[in-house]
């Protein structure tokens, strides 16, 4: 029993050795992320990491509380990243028609063009944008993919004017004239189903500081490393404690 467990320890601390050199060879060229805020009286929230390896983007979009059934069917949620103008969320000024729902174009000021579709499958383009079969369904869900950055959105992520934008509202919480009104970008389609109801600005994480920079004392950079260090030691350290875990499960199993 004793010489089982002694082998047992092998695989514990390669687990660690894993853990320990998987983090770097992870990491990102850069990291974007936003908490998403609501728009038009939308009762959903949702989070956004974006983080750029080269040309590849890998998003995990998490989204919930949205309305949840469309037509007796999953409410499809078309979302995109934005970019190229302001780098905002629309204020309520930016409804410009009085009818208490700032549409798609009239958010445009603030956050630009469709750059990128945050599609749930195949296209990516801005082409993809209206196209619902491909948009978020339901209520929540999580977009988790890797595809290829286009020109127009590493320029947005780099300006700071890429935005996060979740569209598709609830219908009954419009104003009469909202309710009313069609889609401003498909006409086949009512004003509720394309308006945004959830947005973010995508903000770069916080890069390392160049070795050497400035010169006010070592203390405080290495304060800084030393922050970033113990964020990594700490999930090595849960990795191995999960690690020690399962093994000693299995232990216990084949003894029984
Ligand atoms: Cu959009």
């Amino acid at each position: 029993m004793k010489k089982t467990l002694r082998f047992m320890a092998v695989p514990t601390l390669a687990l660690a050795a894993i853990a320990l050199s998987g983090s770097p060879a992870m990491a990102a060229d850069q990291s974007y992320q936003s908490t998403l805020g609501q728009l038009n009286g939308s009762a959903g929230s949702g989070t956004i990491t974006l983080d750029v390896t080269g040309d590849q983007a890998h998003v995990v979009l998490k989204v919930s509380g949205m309305p949840a059934t469309f037509m007796d069917a999953p409410y499809p949620h078309v979302q995109h990243i934005h970019g190229g103008a302001q780098g905002v969320c629309p204020a309520p000024s930016a409804d410009k028609d009085g009818d208490k729902v700032i549409s798609t174009t009239e958010g445009a000021p603030s956050y630009g063009a469709i750059v990128t579709t945050l599609s749930t499958s195949g296209d990516t383009s801005p082409a993809a944008g209206l196209d619902l079969k491909v948009g978020g369904q339901g209520a929540s869900y999580t977009v988790d993919r890797t595809f290829e950055l286009n020109a127009e959105t590493k320029a947005a992520l780099k300006a700071g004017t890429a935005v996060v934008v979740v569209h598709g509202l609830d219908p009954a919480t419009l104003s009469a004239a909202g309710q009313a009104a069609k889609s401003d970008l498909a006409p086949t389609l009512p004003l509720a189903a394309t308006s945004p109801a959830l947005c973010g600005t995508l903000k770069a994480g916080q890069m390392k500081m160049p070795a050497g920079g400035a010169d006010t004392g070592v203390t405080q950079e290495t304060g800084t490393d030393t922050g970033a260090l113990a964020v990594g030691g700490g999930l090595a350290l849960i990795a191995l404690a999960g690690g020690a875990y399962v093994i000693r499960r299995r232990t216990a199993g084949a003894a029984a």
